[in-house]
């Protein structure tokens, strides 16, 4: 690793990238690996693969119990998980969901036929408006889909009052809350239910996977059936179902790595402590704050880029740290809204998301979790001061760089 203390020690002006490995955001924390390949034996020798296996049961009774839900039903993945839920709450027409999210919020909507129309946020949680939330209800809506970004939980006072007041179904996806809480409460319990992702870049990860979690009994029920095609026995249905089940291999994965919850939190939020004062200070950027009054897993580490100050863009750090091998992501740009087959449908749409198009040009996330320590969180942190401390020379030399190559 070199050790970058002038500009021309930057890969972006010539010199050996800082990373001779590339450091991702969203390397997956991996538990106890006898305890997996023990786990992995025990299914082969049993012979039992899928279909409500005994892992999977006891993954849906752990994520039940962690989450103080009455009702887990663990899926394939998150994707379907939801797109599951949100016909078992027979929502049609229109849902209100944020546009800065993980395309899959919006596409398990449109995949059914229902249109996501995209609301504005609040710029201190990422997460939905809900003043905007009720500008955008029509006789059409019969939801609303609250995204828990970063783990930061929605106004959930506020989008209840609205759900129950105007009759809609109220979703969450919380895709990357697993572990956090709000006002005390477990995330996982609000609203008419909600879905976790477990897949292979979230804070516990079953290789891939999801699950619904309610306290609904009958809705719960509906959501068992309908993720294994609709079976009440052996040869009759009684909804239309898919496959959306998780195996046991997956529930193994799980299992495992929820063994090792609070290890990865522990060393999240070390990663995060350290990153907070590496970067204090510097103009221009600011790291999202966790949620004073939650529990909250430090997960994602996500920058909050203010161009006017850094004059280097937020794009171009990005391209200074790929070259460094530093794969930092600008989660979620462009928004969903600025996707297909949204862009199309909707070509307006940015005009009344003013917060998203902002965040979406703003936001910077860093690798961490286990895959991540001291040394190389120090080292990005001096790339992104020395970067910094000379902001306006390096504009002038990227400027001139991108002139020679036109
Ligand atoms: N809702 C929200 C709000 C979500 O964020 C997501 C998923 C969903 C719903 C749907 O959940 P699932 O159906 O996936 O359960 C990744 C993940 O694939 C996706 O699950 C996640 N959100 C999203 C935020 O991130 P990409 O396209 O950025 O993945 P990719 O392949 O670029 O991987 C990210 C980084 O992780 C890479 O730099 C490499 C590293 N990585 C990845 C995998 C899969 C590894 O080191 N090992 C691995 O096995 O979407």
């Amino acid at each position: 690793m070199d050790t970058k203390q002038s500009l021309d020690s930057l890969a972006i002006f010539g010199a050996a990238p800082a990373f001779t490995e590339l450091l991702h955001v969203g390397r997956p924390n991996i538990g106890d690996r006898a305890r997996f390949t023990e786990r992995m034996n025990d299914i082969l020798d049993s012979k039992w693969l899928t279909n409500g296996g005994p892992y999977v049961q006891q993954f849906e009774r752990r994520i039940a119990d962690l989450t103080q839900v009455k009702h887990c039903i663990a899926m394939c993945n998150a994707t379907v998980a939801l797109e599951i839920l949100i016909r078992a709450l027979e929502c049609s027409g229109e849902v209100i969901v944020p546009s800065f999210t993980f395309v899959a919020t919006a596409n398990a909507l449109q995949w059914q036929g229902i249109t996501p129309v995209f609301c504005d946020l609040d710029p201190r949680t990422h997460t939905l408006d809900p003043k905007r939330v009720e500008q955008l209800i029509t006789p059409q809506t019969t939801g609303i889909m609250g995204v828990h970004l970063w783990g930061h939980a929605c106004d959930v006072e506020a989008l209840t009052e609205i759900a129950g007041r105007r009759g809609l179904k109220l979703i969450f996806d919380s895709a990357h809350a697993f572990g956090c809480s709000y006002q005390g409460r477990m995330i996982g319990t609000f609203g008419d239910a909600e879905v976790f992702s477990f897949h292979a870049t979230k804070l516990i990860n079953s290789l891939e996977g999801g699950a619904v979690v309610t306290n609904d009994d009958e809705l719960a029920r509906k959501i068992r059936l309908m993720h294994n095609f609709g079976f009440t026995s052996f040869d009759q249905t009684s909804y239309i179902g898919i496959n959306g089940k998780m195996n046991e291999v997956s529930a193994a994965m799980g299992l495992t790595n929820l063994e090792s919850l609070d290890d990865f939190i522990t060393v999240n939020r070390r990663n995060y402590e350290l990153y907070a004062r590496e970067l204090a200070g510097l103009e221009g950027i600011a790291l999202l704050p966790y949620p004073q009054v939650s529990k909250w897993h430090y997960q994602y580490v996500v920058l909050d880029i203010d161009e006017s100050k850094t004059i280097v863009t937020r794009d171009e750090l990005i391209d200074i740290l790929h070259r460094e091998n530093v794969l930092a992501r600008r989660y979620f740009y462009p928004g969903c809204h600025r996707m297909e087959p949204y862009r199309s449908s909707f070509p307006d749409a940015g005009l009344r998301l003013p917060e998203t198009e902002r965040l979406a040009n703003r936001v910077l996330c860093l690798p961490t979790g286990t895959a991540v320590g001291e040394r190389q969180i120090k080292f990005i942190s001096r790339i992104l001061k020395l970067v910094l401390q000379d902001r306006v020379e390096i504009k002038r030399r990227l400027s001139a760089k991108r002139r020679d190559v036109g």
